[in-house]
């Protein structure tokens, strides 16, 4: 499919980079990009690629929702165009493979969330992050206050939000908003290589664990651990926990097929 804002590699087996590619407005994420987004989320085949990058052209990851599409919007517009944004981004929280946003620059507003949507993040140290959305006179849109409050808590969240403040890679890293930080020309071969060390794990199980960690998110204690007692019940259903224990107890790497 040709897309005119996002570029994608396959050419790794099993990895998909997806670049958000429109630097002249710093990935700015437009109602084109954002369609563009959810048709390239919506047509992913998962059984191919089993771990998604996505990063941004130039200095920029995303600096954030479109400034010049949303000046002009309604009461009813800006519902629209926040209710389409966060439809997508959930739409990759609950892709059926790991996420993974290698931050390059600027992650601001709707580029903070979407990289929140991603399973992990990695971060070049020229990468930057904040919601400074109260400064527009609006608040962060595509679920910011929802997500940041749960990665960093919501003391945390609320100073980053009322504030508007930017923040550096290795404060984002400090208060558990990324995972890891590296130099700029580390940045994408320490995801690929994060990448690669997923895809040698049993894919069913990755996905499994996925989907629970996500379901896990609002329920109580108690609901989360009798389903994480299901979805743990569920590897024993599957090929690959019988491939994966044997070639332990054979002393032999393991070849999952992902069934
Ligand atoms: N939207 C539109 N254009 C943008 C945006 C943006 N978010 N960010 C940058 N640009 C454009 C600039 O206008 C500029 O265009 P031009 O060359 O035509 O003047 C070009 O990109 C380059 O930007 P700068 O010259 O400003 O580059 P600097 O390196 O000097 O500054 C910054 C970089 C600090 C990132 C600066 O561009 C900036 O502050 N950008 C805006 C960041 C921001 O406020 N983001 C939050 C936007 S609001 C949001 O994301 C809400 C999401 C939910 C929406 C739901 C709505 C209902």
């Amino acid at each position: 499919m040709e897309y005119q804002f996002l570029k994608y590699d396959n050419s790794r087996e099993g990895i998909c980079v997806l670049t958000i590619a429109s630097p002249a407005t710093l990935n700015a994420l437009n109602t084109t990009i954002l369609a563009e987004l959810d048709a390239f989320v919506s047509s992913i085949d998962t059984s191919s690629t089993r771990v998604l990058i996505i990063t941004g052209e130039g200095k920029a990851f995303v600096a954030g929702a479109d400034i010049a599409q949303m000046s002009g919007l309604n009461h009813d517009e800006g519902y629209e165009f926040g209710r389409y944004g966060a439809t997508i981004f959930k739409k990759i929280e609950d892709l059926e493979i790991p996420v993974i946003a290698a931050v390059n620059g600027f992650a601001l507003g709707g580029g903070c969330e979407l990289a929140m949507s991603c399973d992990i993040r990695v971060a070049s140290v020229k990468a930057s992050f904040g919601q400074p959305e109260v400064n527009l006179g609006i608040i962060p849109g595509f679920s910011g206050t929802y997500r940041l409050s749960k990665l960093v808590g919501q003391g945390i969240a609320k100073e980053l939000i009322y504030t508007g403040d930017r923040i550096s890679a290795d404060e984002a890293l400090r208060i558990g908003l990324v995972n890891k930080v590296v130099a700029p020309d580390e940045l994408m071969d320490t995801v690929i290589a994060m990448a690669e060390r997923i895809l040698t794990s049993a894919p069913v199980a990755v996905r499994y664990a996925k989907r629970c960690i996500n379901e896990n998110y609002d329920l109580t204690a108690d609901e989360a651990i009798a389903l994480e007692n299901r979805y743990f019940a569920q590897c024993f259903a599957t090929a690959d926990q019988k491939e994966g224990m044997s070639a332990f107890l054979e002393k032999r790497k393991p070849t999952f097929e992902n069934k």
